[in-house]
Formats: structure tokens, sequence, C-alpha cells
């Protein structure tokens, strides 16, 4: 059958004016719900193009397949602004977006929070930081230690009376059939890197350290510093020359007098305490050339029998070690009176005691501000 001219005309000017129309909407969308609902109303299951093709079907076969042809094309036309139009909007919103959170890279960072450091944790910072330049790197251990860690090893067996100078607190669990302890010092930690691995050694082991005690100078829970420098040739002049390095680097004064006294530890032999020169006038004590002694450390050559109970051979291996409070070189360093305040946690101390997140010691930049 012969298409329906005068139906294909009218038709086909319907379809211009739609199209038109349904660009210029298109075109007008403000934003992204408008445009779908225009989607919705010129595409969907009940729109405008889709109601057009509904009529297709009482039309003859040629005006049906050219007028079919056209709604396609009206379709694909409508179809292809929308998802342009929809592009643009999409980058709008996201410049608009971008525009209002948008940051500005060239501020000044956030102010710091007000929070202190504690000295003992800068002083123990300054301590690793001057020992880390002579090659010593940190190890740790834990607080609650077996009995032979804490003493077997370090030439005190059970019955030892070195054990009561210690005043133990003892922990409600076993091991091997002797009690657990509050480590009395951290020389465990040299016993357990020494267990761990074969020699040389040039540790320090900062930490806490328990003894049941109390008073100006005394609290239950303090904190040390020791060291251990194990090799085949060392002898007590590399203690000597490290110590005294460390106790000038720590005090930063280059003039500070040394002396060691015979001492007795009984996992050193020989064993040495260290006196630094001081003034005493008035009350007030100055650290350096004076004519009076401050005691600061114990040290001493390793104990064969502890390099024995390690598994280390003392004919071959020989080193020395070194411990101290950190607390006291921190009440030395910064003047602080009493030890109990430490740990009062009362923030006007802290305030005044304590040290700004950005004071990093290093023995170049500076140890304290
Ligand atoms: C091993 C071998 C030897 C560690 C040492 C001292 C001397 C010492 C005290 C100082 C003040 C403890 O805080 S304090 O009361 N310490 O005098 N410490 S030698 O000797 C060791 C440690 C571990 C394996």
């Amino acid at each position: 059958m012969a298409q329906d001219e005068g139906t294909v005309q009218a038709a086909d000017a319907d379809v211009g004016g739609l199209q038109r129309a349904l660009l210029a909407e298109v075109a007008s969308a403000g934003d992204l719900d408008t445009l779908d609902q225009l989607r919705v109303t010129a595409l969907g299951k009940k729109g405008r193009i889709t109601a057009l093709t509904k009529t297709l079907g009482q039309l003859d076969p040629d005006t049906r397949k050219h007028l079919g042809q056209r709604y396609n094309r009206l379709k694909e036309t409508v179809a292809a602004a929308i998802t342009a139009r929809k592009a643009e909007l999409e980058s709008e919103a996201l410049d608009v977006q971008l525009q209002a959170e948008r940051q500005d890279v060239t501020l000044p960072a956030r102010p710091l929070p007000a929070g202190r450091i504690h000295p003992v944790s800068q002083v123990t910072e300054e301590i690793i930081a001057i020992f880390g330049d002579m090659g010593f790197t940190v190890a740790e251990g834990p607080d609650v230690e077996n009995d032979f860690n804490n003493f077997s090893a370090l030439n005190m067996p059970p019955e030892h009376p070195a054990r009561q100078m210690h005043d133990t607190f003892y922990v409600e669990a076993e091991q091997d059939g002797r009690p657990l302890v509050l480590r009395t010092h951290t020389s465990p930690v040299q016993i357990r890197t020494m267990l761990a691995g074969p020699p040389p050694h040039r540790i320090i082991a900062p930490g806490r350290t328990y003894r049941c005690d109390y008073d100006m100078t005394h609290t239950p829970m303090f904190h040390q510093v020791e060291g251990l420098m194990i090799d085949r040739r060392t002898h007590m002049g590399h203690l000597k020359g490290c110590l005294t390095d460390f106790v000038r680097a720590i005090f930063e004064r280059d003039d500070i007098p040394v002396r060691f006294r015979p001492s007795f530890f009984p996992f050193t032999e020989p064993s040495a305490e260290m006196d630094i020169g001081c003034k005493r006038q008035g009350g007030e004590l100055t650290i350096g050339a004076g004519d009076d002694w401050l005691e600061i450390l114990g040290c001493g050559m390793v104990h064969p029998k502890v390099l024995r109970a390690v598994g280390v051979d003392p004919d071959v291996w020989q080193g020395f070690a070194f411990g101290m409070g950190i607390d006291r070189i921190a009440m030395l360093k910064y003047g602080i009176p009493d030890l109990r305040t430490f740990f009062e946690a009362d923030l006007r101390w802290l305030r005044h005691y304590g040290f700004g997140a950005l004071d990093v010691p290093t023995t170049r930049g500076g140890l304290s501000r």
C-alpha cells in the first residue's frame, strides 16, 4: 500500500515541532532533577515520544516505516541531548562543590595541642640520642620478668644477699617453680638480648623498673637506663671513655671532671661508681668544675659468670655494662627537687617542667631548649 502523503507530512511537521520543543527544554533544564523529569516525560514508558510510536500500529506499512525511522531519530536526538546536558550539569555541580570545599594549602598549620612532654620522656630521648650516636641501639623487654632473667643469670642465685637490696614486688604467678617479679632493674633486657643472638652487642635498655620503696628520692616505679657493650677486645678504657663522653653530652658541658670509685655489683667485676664534678653553694648544686663530687651512675666489666649464664664464652668475649636512674638525671638536669612530683600527673607541674612536642633532642640540633 502506498504511503499516505498527507499523514506523513503532518507527522513530520509534528515531530519537527516536538523535537525543537524538547531540545529547548533540555537546553534550559537548570539542574539534574529537572533534566531527569524531562527524560521521563519524553522517553519514559508513558512519555511523549513513546506515545507517538504507539500510533504507528494503525498506519499503512510504508508510512509506518517512514515515521518509525523518524521517531527513532527523534528519540536518539533527544536522548543524546539529555546525555550531553547531563554531563554539562554534572561538571557545573562539581565546580560548585570544589569551590565550596576549597582548601587553602598555604594557610599556616593548626596550632599544636597544648600537651607537654614529661621530663622523663624528654631525658630518655636525650639519652637515646647520645648513645645512638655512639652506635648503641635501644632494646626493650617486659615489665614482668622471670627469676632467671631478673636475678639468677645476673649472678644472684636464690638466697643471694643482693636480692634483699632490691625490695622486689612479686607477682602471683610462677615460672619454673619460682614467682614472677616486676623487674627490679632493666638488666633482664640485656640477658634477653644475649640469649637471643651471638655477640657483639651494643645496646641500651631504657624503661620502667619497680622496687618497694617510697620517700623523697625513691618511688615504687622509677626509670632506669642500662647499657651493654660486648665485643672481643672491649676493656675498661672503653667504658671510661664512653661514659665520660656521655655525662658531658647529657649535661651539655665539655669541662665536667669525672672519677671512678671501686664498688660492688654481683653482675660486674670489677665494678665502679662514676662521680661527676660539681659545686654546692647556698643549697644550690651546679654541675661542672668545682670542689665537690656527685655520684651519677654505676658500671663495670660484665662478670664472667653472667656471660657463661647466657652461653657467651668469657675467654673470647668481654664487655662493659652500666646503669643509671633516668628520673635522677632529669631532676639534676632540670632542677626538679622532689622525685614524687614526677608521678602526680599535676598539669600545672607538667606545663612548667614539660617540653614542647617539637623539642626533639638530637646531639647536633641541641638536646634541650
Ligand atoms: C648485664 C650485665 C651487667 C648493669 C649495671 C649498675 C652497674 C648500677 C644502678 C644505678 C642506679 C641502678 O638505678 S640504679 O639504682 N645500676 O649501678 N647497673 S652495672 O650491669 C649489668 C646489666 C646486665 C647482663
